[in-house]
């Protein structure tokens, strides 16, 4: 069994496998050389004659124990109609969409995004995954919805989410019109060769209250973890800042729960019987290596008794230098 899914479906706490989120990207100068000449990020997504190589870019370098397929999140309003750029400095642009008119055919769907499924389908099969995991994702129901409703990153405007400019109604029918698209989405990784998927929700920190938090995040994503373990793989949510840890693993029962760099890990180790992965600050790579040794050392150390993937607590920084990123795994891996 790979060094993950011991981890994920033995429990064993004797290893720690290890991958990082966005680890197919543009801290790898082999990545940009190709980002250079290929301006049109959709397009580049849509490459099954390329995205299988910076897939396995990472897997080259570093021993990492995962690939995760090289998409985007986006990829799903793309499918359903929507226009998706992204422009240099800016990040994602989106068309105007009316939910009330979505009116796809799942064959049309998956014949958008074919050229993903056909990469995750060349990339199960080379040889750079012996022993390794192949990651499908999604982004979370929640998150989607944001992207489709703001056309831009909350980052640059969040005046969407606004009192009276938010209708629960309206924002839960457009989440299950999103979360059937997200299933699809799902299954036809899954029937391609991804063997872990893994629920992006970036933007869980944005919901404040109770209720709204069980509507738009905990039960729509709970129905895409039972929806997934159903077709027999392992599910990873990530619900970025949420702070609600606990409660969410009670309520979405996933297989596995990722951190973000906020959550103080000492606590969530006896709170959380699940395993973990992640938590370590992306900018604790952009510091020295002493630094990084004492960080990297502080999570192995908490979690040195529980199921633990090592993991960051948001994705690998532009800017962080490669031979930080080889100190990391050898920290790891050397780990007693
Ligand atoms: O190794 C990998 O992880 C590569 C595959 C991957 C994944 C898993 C990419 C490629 N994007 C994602 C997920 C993703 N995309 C998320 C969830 C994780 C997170 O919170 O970071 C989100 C929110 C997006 C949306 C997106 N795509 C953004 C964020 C914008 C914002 O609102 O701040 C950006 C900048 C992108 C572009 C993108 N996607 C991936 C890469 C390598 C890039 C950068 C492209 C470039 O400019 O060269």
């Amino acid at each position: 069994m790979s060094p993950l899914k011991e981890c994920i479906i033995n429990n064993n706490t004797n290893i720690n496998p290890l991958w990082i989120m966005r680890q197919a990207g543009r801290y790898l100068p082999e990545f940009r050389e190709i980002r250079e000449k290929n301006p049109d990020f959709i397009k580049l997504c849509l490459n099954k004659n390329i995205t299988p190589e910076i897939t396995i870019q990472p897997l080259k370098r570093f021993k990492f124990d995962a690939a995760i397929i090289f998409s985007d999140i986006l990829m799903l309003p793309y499918g359903l109609g929507q226009e998706v750029k992204f422009t240099k400095g800016f990040g994602p642009s989106l068309g105007e969409i009316d939910f009330k008119k979505i009116n796809v055919k799942d064959e049309d769907f998956s014949k958008k995004l074919k050229p993903v499924y056909d990469a995750i389908n060349l990339v199960s099969k080379d040889k750079a995954l012996k022993n390794r995991e192949l990651i499908g994702f999604v982004g979370a129901p929640w998150t989607i919805y944001v992207y489709m409703k703001n056309r831009q990153s909350p980052n640059k405007s969040k005046n969407f989410l606004i009192e009276g400019n938010f209708n629960k109604e309206n924002v839960s029918q457009s989440i299950k019109i999103i979360t059937q698209f997200l299933k699809l989405h799902i299954k036809n990784q899954v029937d391609s060769g991804a063997t872990i998927i893994q629920i992006f929700d970036s933007w869980a920190e944005l919901i404040k209250d109770d209720s709204s938090r069980e509507d738009f995040i905990y039960s729509p994503t709970k129905e895409l973890v039972d929806y997934t373990k159903k077709l027999g793989i392992p599910v990873i949510c990530f619900p970025r800042g949420v702070k609600t840890y606990k409660k969410f693993c009670e309520f979405v029962n996933p297989d596995v729960i990722s951190i973000d760099y906020e959550i103080d890990p000492k606590s969530i180790v006896t709170e959380i019987k699940i395993p973990i992965q992640g938590g370590l600050d992306p900018k604790i790579l952009l510091s020295d290596k002493n630094q990084l040794k004492k960080e990297v050392n502080k999570y192995l150390e908490i979690f040195k008794d529980h199921p633990y993937i090592f993991n960051l607590g948001h994705g690998i920084l532009p800017d962080t230098k490669i031979e930080m990123v080889e100190h990391l795994v050898n920290l790891v891996k050397d780990f007693k």
